[in-house]
């Protein structure tokens, strides 16, 4: 049976050949209020979509196509608690730890919400322990902060913590993540293990680079503090029997449960190191712009409905105009690590090629997600966007304020200027006549992109940016018809590694399944016996 995307196909596909005999700009020319119809605000955020080549009659297809793939009741079994994560059986109820209307969520027939509110109280009185210097470590006041994780255990709180730089006022907080031991080593190199707490990241308690690194950091501090090693540990786990085994008591243990996914944990206990950096009560500032959001998404009516109409202009580039990539533009420094987080998040979510049936997929999911700060980026790899053979659809995100800067207003303004002009460029393009008859100066447009533009990027701001992101993601999964809470993708590589490791350990090759393989692992041995 047809999905309801492979029904809609034909008539989106009629559509796109239609407006293809317009340009985005014409359709500005033919509507003076292009921009207040094609654009929504939500508190101090404006979405504008206007600069995509749809008009109205494209779009009330597309919230057609969402209507009919049941993303509205899909949206009410996640946050009804329902066990919407098939493959791994597991309610998906991230909101849950943002619902700051206390709403009762049950799940199994129990209301989540007292426990959710218990661990993020202890949390607090933890944090605000630390930040005040009535939690000691060996040395005394805890100076710098290390959180040990990966993955959804890292993305989110290392993003979030250098977004929210200005409201840092506890201990430096520092993250590592990789088993590349250049990592631990390179951070630990100007701490002093007398003063550093250490945050053992991680839902399963089991992840080898996160374990590796935590028994590292323990060694480090264990050298210099002798038995007062343990002081300096606490744990952000799901797995109470793991983190005892290590040596953290329960007192400093945070829990989560299984139904926040990693990628959406940094609501959670996950998020701690950034409450200790920024407060208690600014972590709960950023819940509470989630949960904006989350409203948002669950009242405002699909024309009205921000993460629904970035989710089904992004169904229209990947399955309508057939765009494989999609690029996440922030002209904001400060969230230098937005992509990256993103990219986790969409395409660990949706990078997908059966449904959630088993069944394989004939449609394209999940694009490719990427970018970097502006205005960066421009002198980098926007040559491609202006100019290239593929068409990338653009995000551009960007405040109308800076906030704690020590420097001319100018460059603020200057940065500004340069995202309206980017997004305004890659619309209008530039003729052969225009370009003076050079063809290397010609520009095509018709480039599409979004602006979430808001007044500035504090906390609230944040929340509100990351849960309208996520439940983009979500509603292009419903569309899809996958499953965007597992990961299995990510196991194959695991297992393998664990097979590889011994040969190496064992200076012998001979299990090797593959030549290449075989053959690489001989070269290394190789260049480490010669040191
Ligand atoms: C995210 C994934 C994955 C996970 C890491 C770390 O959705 O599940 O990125 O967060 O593999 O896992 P642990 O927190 O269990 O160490």
């Amino acid at each position: 049976m047809p999905t309801p995307l492979q029904e809609f196909l034909p008539r989106l596909n009629a559509l796109r050949d239609r407006l293809a005999s317009t340009s985005t700009t014409g359709l500005f020319n033919d509507d003076p209020d292009r921009f207040t119809r094609f654009s929504v605000s939500l508190g101090s955020l404006v979405f504008d979509y206007s600069k995509n080549r749809v008009d109205s009659g494209a779009i009330a297809v597309l919230l057609e196509l969402a209507d009919a793939a049941g993303v509205a009741k899909a949206r009410d079994a996640m946050f009804g608690g329902q066990k919407i994560n098939s493959t791994e059986d597991r309610a998906v109820l991230h909101t849950a730890l943002r619902n700051r209307a206390d709403k009762p969520v049950v799940v199994e027939g129990r209301d989540v919400m007292p426990d959710v509110q218990d661990v993020l109280g202890r949390m607090g009185e933890f944090a605000s322990e630390v930040r005040s210097g009535q939690f000691q470590v060996s040395g005394g006041k805890v100076r710098d902060v290390v959180n040990i994780g990966i993955g959804g255990s890292d993305l989110g709180p290392r993003m979030v913590a250098k977004a929210l730089a200005p409201w840092q006022d506890g201990p430096r907080l520092h993250f590592v993540a990789n088993i590349d031991g250049a990592d631990i080593s390179d951070t630990l190199a100007s701490l002093d293990p007398a003063t550093t707490l250490f945050i053992v990241a991680s839902k399963s308690f089991t992840t080898q680079e996160t374990m590796i690194n935590a028994r590292s950091a323990f060694s480090w501090v264990e050298k210099a503090v002798g038995s007062a090693a343990a002081e300096h540990f606490c744990a952000l786990s799901t797995n109470l029997e793991a983190t005892r085994e290590f040596g953290i008591p329960d007192e400093r243990t945070f829990g989560f449960w299984s139904w926040v996914g990693g990628r959406y944990s940094v609501w959670s206990a996950i998020g701690l190191s950034v409450m200790i950096g920024i407060g208690p009560e600014n972590f709960r500032t950023f819940l509470e712009g989630a949960h904006q959001a989350d409203r948002h998404f669950q009242e405002a009516p699909f024309e009205q409905n921000i993460p629904v109409l970035m989710a089904m202009l992004g169904i229209w580039h990947r399955n309508v105009c057939s765009l494989p990539a999609h690029a996440v533009l922030p002209y904001d420094n400060r969230l230098a690590r937005f992509p990256a987080w993103l990219q986790q998040l969409d395409m660990e979510s949706n990078g997908k090629a059966v449904t959630i049936a088993g069944d394989a997929v004939n449609y394209e999911t999940g694009p490719i997600i990427f970018g970097e700060p502006g205005t960066n980026g421009q002198h980098a790899f926007y040559q491609l966007i202006h100019q290239g053979t593929t068409v990338v659809p653009c995000d551009f995100l960007v405040a109308a304020n800076p906030v704690g800067t020590d420097v001319p207003e100018e460059h603020h303004r200057l940065m500004l200027a340069n995202c309206l002009a980017q997004s305004e460029a890659l619309m209008t393009g530039r003729t052969l006549e225009e370009a003076g008859g050079d063809p290397h100066k010609v520009f095509s447009g018709n480039r599409p992109s979004n602006t979430l533009l808001y007044d500035r990027l504090d906390p609230f701001m944040l929340g509100t940016l990351m849960a309208l992101y996520e439940h983009k993601v979500f509603v292009q999964g419903i569309v899809w018809g996958i499953n965007s809470f597992d990961q299995w993708g990510v196991e194959l590589g695991k297992q393998l590694a664990q097979e590889i490791e011994p040969m190496l350990a064992k200076q012998t090759v001979s299990e090797a399944s593959n030549s290449s393989t075989g053959g690489l692992a001989r070269t290394i041995l190789g260049f480490r016996a010669r040191g």
